[in-house]
C-alpha cells in the first residue's frame, strides 16, 4: 500500500486534509481504497487489492436505482466472504448502501470480520428498535445511534474510525451515540471479512447491500456528501 503521509497533496499530516479526486489509478478508483465492492454483476473488489468476495447464497438484485443485477440480496442464511482480509490500519473509513426486508427477532449483520482471530468488528440491525449499530466485541462497546430506518427503503452508511473513535453516519446525518468509548487499536489482522452475516452464529441478514468502500483513511464530510448524492 502506497504512503499516503509522502504525499504532501493528498494527506497533510494533522490536519485531516484530504484532496482524493486528484489521484487515481487512471480508472477513477482511489488508490486510497482498500477494498471496493460495486457490487455490478459480481461480488469482485475493483479497488486493485484482490480482495474479490465469494458469494454464498446471495443473489444478484436491483440496486437503488433500480439497475437490475447491482446489488446482493440476502435471504437470511447468505453471506459474501472476503478471505485474508489482513490490515492494520489506525484510521479508515467504510461506505455501503443497505436495504432491511423485515425487523428482525435476532440481530443481523451487514458486516462482521469475527470468523477468526480474535479482533471482532461488527455492524449490525438492532432488534428491539428500528436501528443500525456496531459492536467491537473485544473491548465490550456497543453502539447505538439514534436513527429510526425503515424496512424495504434503501439508507447510506458511513463508519469512521479515527484511532479508536467510531463515528456513524446514515443517509449523510451525523449519528449521536448512545455510548462514545475509545474501542483502542482496531486491526484487520488475519481474518475474514464478511458481508450479509455472521456465520457463527446464523445471524444472516434478510435485506440487500450494495456498493461496499472500505478506505485506509478518514472520509471528510465532503466526501460523505457526494457519496451519499452519488
Ligand atoms: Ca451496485
Ligand atoms: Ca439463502
Amino acid at each position: 500500500m502506497k504512503d499516503l503521509c509522502t504525499n504532501p497533496q493528498l494527506r497533510r499530516k494533522g490536519q485531516k486534509v484530504f484532496i482524493v479526486n486528484q489521484h487515481n489509478k487512471g480508472n477513477g478508483i482511489p488508490i486510497d481504497y482498500i477494498g471496493y465492492w460495486p457490487f455490478n454483476g459480481n461480488a469482485n473488489d475493483e479497488s486493485g487489492n484482490g480482495y474479490d468476495g465469494v458469494v454464498n447464497g446471495a443473489t444478484l438484485t436491483t440496486d437503488r436505482k433500480s439497475n437490475p443485477n447491482s446489488a446482493y440480496s440476502f435471504d437470511g442464511n447468505d453471506y459474501i466472504s472476503v478471505a485474508s482480509f489482513n490490515q492494520n490500519l489506525n484510521e479508515w473509513s467504510i461506505s455501503l448502501w443497505f436495504y432491511f426486508d423485515t425487523q428482525p427477532a435476532t440481530q443481523k449483520y451487514l458486516l462482521d470480520n469475527r470468523m477468526s482471530g480474535t479482533d471482532r468488528l461488527l455492524f449490525y440491525q438492532q432488534t428491539t428498535l428500528p436501528d443500525v449499530a456496531y459492536g467491537a466485541l473485544d473491548t465490550g462497546v456497543q453502539e447505538v445511534s439514534e436513527f429510526t430506518v425503515s424496512t424495504l427503503t434503501w439508507y447510506h452508511l458511513v463508519y469512521v474510525y479515527d484511532s479508536g473513535l467510531i463515528k456513524g453516519y446514515i443517509d449523510n446525518v451525523y449519528q449521536t451515540p448512545d455510548v462514545s468509548t475509545d474501542i483502542g487499536t482496531y486491526n484487520f489482522a488475519n481474518t475474514d471479512l464478511v458481508f450479509g452475516n455472521n456465520t457463527p452464529l446464523s445471524r444472516g441478514l434478510e435485506g440487500r447491500l450494495d456498493d461496499i468502500r472500505f478506505y485506509n483513511r478518514l472520509l471528510t464530510l465532503n466526501e460523505i456528501s457526494n457519496l451519499y448524492n452519488e
